[in-house]
């Protein structure tokens, strides 16, 4: 129908605007802006002219941390083009929430040759990707039954709901398993077993409550207010890319304060492109030096905050050193060499560590330590290095010694917080069964999951686990293989059908980790149903955005809804019963938006906000700023650490130190030290994979979500990022096709050659389609990063250390 220059159809107005925000990489990816225009002018008129069409709202629902409205034009039942948000103003505040390239895209994956139809089971050997169709009765019968045997013979532990970010902005939809109907339906059935931490933010979500009893930052608006802006490893111009979202406030903010901005990343990201006053590269996994060494500076410049930290602290110094922990084991004494290691935390030692000047430290510290307020905010690409517990707590040592938590303009070191219009959400019920594996740990919960114990490898809620998972629900995500570590161990172990007995997948299409699936099942997209959502991260505005169905149920894929009330029929009448409550999909959604409207009368009503399709409001309570009750009265509003207040020092953690079962190269601190950890810089390993490499959220894909859309692939490349001195040493020119391996697996990929990327790292898009002949080489031609990662977790939260790699690149 429109043509195919014109990825999803994007109208001029929020074209030019989307360029103008700079977040988009239609103009620097290769589409031509001119002819895209003129389609699009094109586009639009044909639209407007056509009286059959229909306009249906919807939303783009993938797991990108923003939220886009998105205006589906139907004809024939097939949406033909895309247009986004159009009410509102171009007013902060009140502004439109405008889809980025994926979402303008979407009716390439609705309409996508390669979505699965039907039913299938598989024939093959897993992995091999063979399947055959069959009825949906049978598929879900042999479901059922297999489920009944699992839980007779193994119990309810041994039922896995994988982690899955598919769906995350759903509500009826959702696919993640803290809100999902799997876990309603598994928790009907007598539970099963669950995990802690996400792939997202396993480490710093950890981490960060033994400082401040939990995790969170001010506004990303409020930076209206401060003076200095400096972002570790944050990049929300390709993290956070609507309109709706941060990178949109940033910029706003900016333009405000005019603040400047400091980006300390190793890769010169799209954040700063131009707009930031600085870019520091730094090594990866070394954030907790460089904070060590601007501290020593502002320690003895005279910078830091001495009442606050007096007053809101412990462990800064002997003063509020807990009673119980070491003689000099305060952070002062630690910075100042006079702790356990004896070593001085000069900026010269912190220069050897982190690759950064000495100079250049020095001008750092001096200049947090007398912007004020000043901004220090952390993305989660530093905690997803193997030692990101350390390094995401350290970098809350920056506010925290400068007296900027719980202020306007200031922030904790967490990341941006959101304001949301609190949604209710479909009700999960309780699991009966308390056991928690963290949700990087499955694959070794197959292989010895009793062998498995709290204290070395994390389990929760009991000492250890009893059964190894035999069964794995898998619901609208790729974690099985594409966004798991360690792929060619991933297939190994899943090979083997006599460990998981039983992998069900639920999914549009015919991704590395359906291939897994022993039962694979077609469902509808969110767009296809009817579902009310929020925003997720904007800054504060928040918003509802209720979706119809664009199209009407095409070939034999079905609701969500549809697929668990029918496995929860076979599980037994009672089941069922609770299951459903006797409710339909619209009738669920009628009940929960009441009790929503209960709670929060301004709401517009079922009807009004069906006809509105998005409704927005600004937090009527201004910028949310982090831990500002207990700044402005802590005894009255004591955070939830166990002292009530800042534990810089964390006598949780001392004990957690002396108790958990280590290897030598991994280290648990009170304090927010800077360590250094298996296949880091300093690694031995290194000698042989002398790269530092890790994989950034890129702008082509929300992980591999959109990676099978032809025009985004073209617009945005997969590549690996080197410098020219490290290519110029392999004789690696730009556009090569490269090979990048270590001892868990090999890539190939084009290279690109760019100084954007600091010497001795390398860098690549995380996320694409794993392409490999698994019974050949393994050379994986999709350039799927996590074929190099390792299974092996962070020591603290047992988390994805997915950043933390040392591979070696060789002309292919
Ligand atoms: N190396 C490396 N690996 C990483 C990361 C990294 O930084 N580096 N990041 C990690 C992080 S933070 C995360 S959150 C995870 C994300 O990992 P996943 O949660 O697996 O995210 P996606 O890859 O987007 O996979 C979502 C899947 O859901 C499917 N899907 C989308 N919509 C629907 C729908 O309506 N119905 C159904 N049934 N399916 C649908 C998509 O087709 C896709 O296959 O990856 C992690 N993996
Ligand atoms: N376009 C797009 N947007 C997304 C996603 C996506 O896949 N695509 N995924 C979404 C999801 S689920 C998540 S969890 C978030 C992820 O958000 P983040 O985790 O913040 O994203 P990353 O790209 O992994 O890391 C952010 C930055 O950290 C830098 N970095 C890596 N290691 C280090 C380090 O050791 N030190 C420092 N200082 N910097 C480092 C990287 O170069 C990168 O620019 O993004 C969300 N947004
Ligand atoms: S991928 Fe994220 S930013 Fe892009 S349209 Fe979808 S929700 Fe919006
Ligand atoms: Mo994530």
């Amino acid at each position: 129908m429109s043509d195919i220059n014109n990825p999803g159809g994007i109208s001029r107005r929020s074209l030019v605007k989307s360029t103008a925000i700079g977040s988009l990489a239609l103009a620097a990816g290769g589409i031509s802006l001119p002819f895209g225009l003129k389609a699009a002018a094109v586009a639009v008129n044909g639209a407007l002219e056509n009286p059959d069409d229909k306009v249906v709202w919807g939303a783009c629902s993938v797991n990108c941390g923003s939220r886009c409205a998105l205006r589906l034009h139907v004809r024939d039942n097939e949406v033909y083009w895309v247009e986004t948000d159009n009410t509102g103003h171009d007013e902060y505040g009140d502004h439109q929430v405008r889809a980025c390239l994926r979402g303008r895209s979407i009716r390439r994956r609705i309409n996508h040759p390669e979505r699965l139809n039907y039913p299938m089971k598989r024939v093959g050997k897993r992995g091999e990707g063979k399947f055959e169709r069959i009825s949906w009765d049978e598929a879900l019968d042999t479901i059922t039954k297999s489920l009944k045997e699992t839980v007779a013979k193994y119990g309810n532990e041994a039922v896995y709901l994988n982690y899955t970010s598919g769906v995350v902005g759903g509500n009826i939809t959702r696919s993640s398993p803290y809100a999902s109907l799997l876990t309603r339906l598994m928790n009907c059935y007598g539970g099963f077993l669950s995990h802690y931490g996400t792939y997202s933010t396993a480490q710093i979500a950890c981490a960060m409550p033994y400082t401040y009893g939990s995790n969170d930052g001010n506004s990303t608006s409020d930076i209206e207010n401060t003076k200095l802006v400096v972002m570790f490893g944050n990049n929300p111009a390709e993290t956070r890319m609507s309109g709706g979202g941060i990178t949109y406030y940033l910029e706003q903010a900016r333009e405000r304060s005019n603040a400047r901005m400091i980006v300390i990343d190793p890769r010169y990201t799209d954040t700063a492109a131009g707009r930031e006053d600085e870019w520091i590269p730094i090594r990866p996994g070394t954030d907790a030096a460089l904070v060590a060494g601007i501290a020593h500076v502002l320690i003895n410049e005279n910078l830091v905050d001495q009442p606050f930290l007096d007053k809101y602290c412990v462990g800064y110094d002997e003063k509020t050193l807990p009673e119980g922990a070491p003689a000099n084991g305060h952070y002062k004494a630690y910075i100042l060499g006079e702790g356990e290691d004896g070593i001085e935390k000069s900026p010269q030692w912190a220069s050897a560590v982190t690759g950064i000047p000495v100079d250049r430290i020095i001008k750092l510290a001096r200049e947090i330590g007398s912007a004020k307020p000043a901004c220090i905010v952390q993305g989660w690409g530093p905690q997803r290095q193997a030692n990101g517990e350390l390094t995401a707590r350290a970098i809350a040592m920056l506010p925290i010694l400068t007296g900027n938590v719980g202020i306007n303009g200031g922030n904790s070191g967490a990341r941006e917080s959101t304001y949301n219009i609190t949604i209710e959400r479909m009700p999960v019920l309780e699991n009966p069964v308390k056991t928690q594996i963290s949700c990087f740990s499955w694959t070794d919960a197959i292989v010895r999951g009793p062998e498995m114990t709290a204290k070395r490898d994390g389990v929760r809620g009991k000492d250890k686990l009893d059964v190894p998972i035999k069964f794995i629900w898998n619901y609208a995500g790729n974690t099985i293989i594409n966004q798991h570590a360690e792929i060619n161990k991933t297939h190994d172990i899943l090979q083997d059908e006599s460990k998981c007995e039983m992998i069900v997948v639920i999914e549009n299409f015919m991704t590395s980790s359906a291939k897994y699936a022993d039962i694979l099942l077609p469902d509808l997209m969110t767009v296809e149903q009817e579902d009310i959502i929020p925003n997720d991260y904007a800054g504060n505005m928040g918003y509802l955005i209720f979706i119809q169905p664009a199209t009407a149920p095409k070939f034999e894929r079905k609701p969500i809804y549809w697929i668990t009330s029918e496995v929860a029929r076979r599980l037994g009448p009672d089941v069922y019963q609770k299951f459903t409550e006797g409710r339909t999909q619209e009738e669920w959604l009628k009940h929960l938006y009441a009790k929503m409207l209960a709670k929060d009368p301004a709401l517009p009503s079922y009807e009004e906000l069906r006809t509105m399709g998005i409704y927005k409001r600004k937090d009527p309570n201004g910028h949310f700023v982090a831990y500002k009750k207990f700044r402005e009265d802590p005894a009255a509003n004591p955070l939830k650490t166990p002292s009530g207040k800042i534990e810089i020092y964390s006598d949780r953690l001392a004990k957690i130190a002396a108790t958990w079962e280590l290897q030598k190269d991994e280290t648990i601190s009170p304090l927010p030290v800077y360590a250094s950890t298996f296949d880091g810089w300093d690694a031995p390993e290194r000698s042989s994979y002398p790269l530092q490499m890790f994989g950034f959220h890129y702008k082509a894909r929300t992980h591999s979500s959109y990676g099978n859309v032809d025009v985004l692939k073209a617009a945005c490349r997969q590549e690996v990022w080197i410098n020219p001195i490290d290519a110029q040493k392999r004789g690696i020119a730009n556009g090569d096709l490269v090979s990048v391996f270590n001892g868990r697996g090999e890539i190939r990929v084009e290279a690109k050659v760019t100084p954007r990327i600091m010497p001795g790292v390398t860098a690549m898009g995380q996320g694409a389609w794993h392409d490999a002949n698994m019974n050949g080489d393994r050379i994986d031609h999709g350039s799927c990063m996590n074929t190099l990662t390792t299974q092996r977790p962070s020591p603290l939260a047992k988390g994805n250390p997915q950043h933390t790699n040392l591979v070696e690149i060789k002309k292919a």
